[in-house]
């Protein structure tokens, strides 16, 4: 298919690569210039990258970044005809999602919000799972691009309630990693080695994805971002107004937003959000201990 890829972050980078690579004919935009993808033609503008494909793809940080990509100055809406399609693989608001959505309508443009879980390793080995809010034909259309990407796609209704699913996912993994990076620092206080609990935990219910995954990287000490923290903050700050919206209490979620906000003003917000550790062992003066699986 013809796609146009906008945005070369972490994830929009691997993610166009795989789309190159199984054959797509893809066209990518970087808002910082000098990006290139093997096997993709580069453009200078959202606009030039959208004139003439089928799909225009976007990864961006945030809501604000897709509102301008989309319908800023040299926007892809500019080159949106009736037919194509839009596809948003950020996390961003829901109900703005919605509004994006209502506005390419009018041009007849279908949108399908399609968030990933699954990070940078997720993204580079094209086994993303994609959460996705949209019409079904729609999707259909999409089902190839999908595949080069990832390994599982998950419907949850109409436009929007991907990404409010994405949320909820977040939220989980946000608050999992906290209950996990805590009981690392209770555990080197009270002399708990690291090393020792953590074939207890796989042992017991406490195992979980987040802490398989996310363990080897603490214990080797290597906190570069696979997610930034800047970005998880995000989306806790998205879901927390997406609770607002529903006038729905999330006191846990709540406390751990505060966190994230402190470790960026500790310098943290470039790093993995597993970073959210560094500021757990300064207020309790320890450092956790343990080898990398
Ligand atoms: P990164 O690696 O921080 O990349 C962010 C990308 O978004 C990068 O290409 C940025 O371009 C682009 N960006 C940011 N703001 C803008 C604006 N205003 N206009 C255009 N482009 C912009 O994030 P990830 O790849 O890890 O994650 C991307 C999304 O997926 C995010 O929503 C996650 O929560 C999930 P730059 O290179 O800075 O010019």
């Amino acid at each position: 298919m013809r796609v146009a890829f906008l945005g070369l972050g972490i994830m929009g980078q691997a993610m166009a690569a795989n789309l190159a690579k199984a054959g797509h004919e893809v066209t990518v935009w970087n808002r910082t210039p000098g990006k290139q993808i093997e096997g993709a033609r580069t453009a200078a503008t959202a606009a030039e990258a959208a004139q003439g494909v089928e799909v225009v793809w976007l990864c961006v940080s945030d809501t604000a970044a897709v509102e301008s990509v989309l319908f800023g100055e040299s926007g892809a809406e500019q080159s949106l005809t009736e037919g194509m399609i839009v596809a948003d693989s950020s996390t961003i608001s829901p109900s703005a999602t919605r509004k994006f959505a209502e506005r390419l309508a009018r041009r007849g443009v279908q949108y399908v919000d399609s968030p990933v879980t699954g990070s940078k390793t997720g993204a580079e080995s094209g086994t993303l799972l994609f959460i996705l809010g949209g019409e079904e034909q729609t999707i259909e259309k999409l089902k190839p691009l999908y595949a080069a990407m990832g390994k599982k796609i998950f419907r949850m209704g109409e436009v929007g309630k991907g990404q409010s699913a994405k949320l909820v996912m977040n939220l989980q993994i946000a608050l999992i990693y906290e209950g996990f990076a805590e009981a690392l620092t209770l555990g080197a206080k009270l002399g708990v080695d690291a090393e020792n609990l953590m074939p207890l935990i796989q042992a017991s219910m406490v195992r979980s994805g987040v802490v398989e995954y996310k363990a080897p990287f603490v214990l080797g000490r290597d906190f570069a971002a696979n997610f930034p923290l800047k970005l998880m903050s995000k989306d806790i700050r998205l879901a927390l107004e997406a609770g607002k919206e529903a006038r729905v209490k999330l006191p846990g979620l709540e406390t751990v937003g505060e966190i994230y906000e402190m470790a960026i003003e500790d310098g943290h917000a470039e790093l993995d959000y597993a970073a959210t550790l560094l500021l757990l062992e300064k207020w309790a003066g320890v450092e956790v201990k343990g080898q990398a699986a």
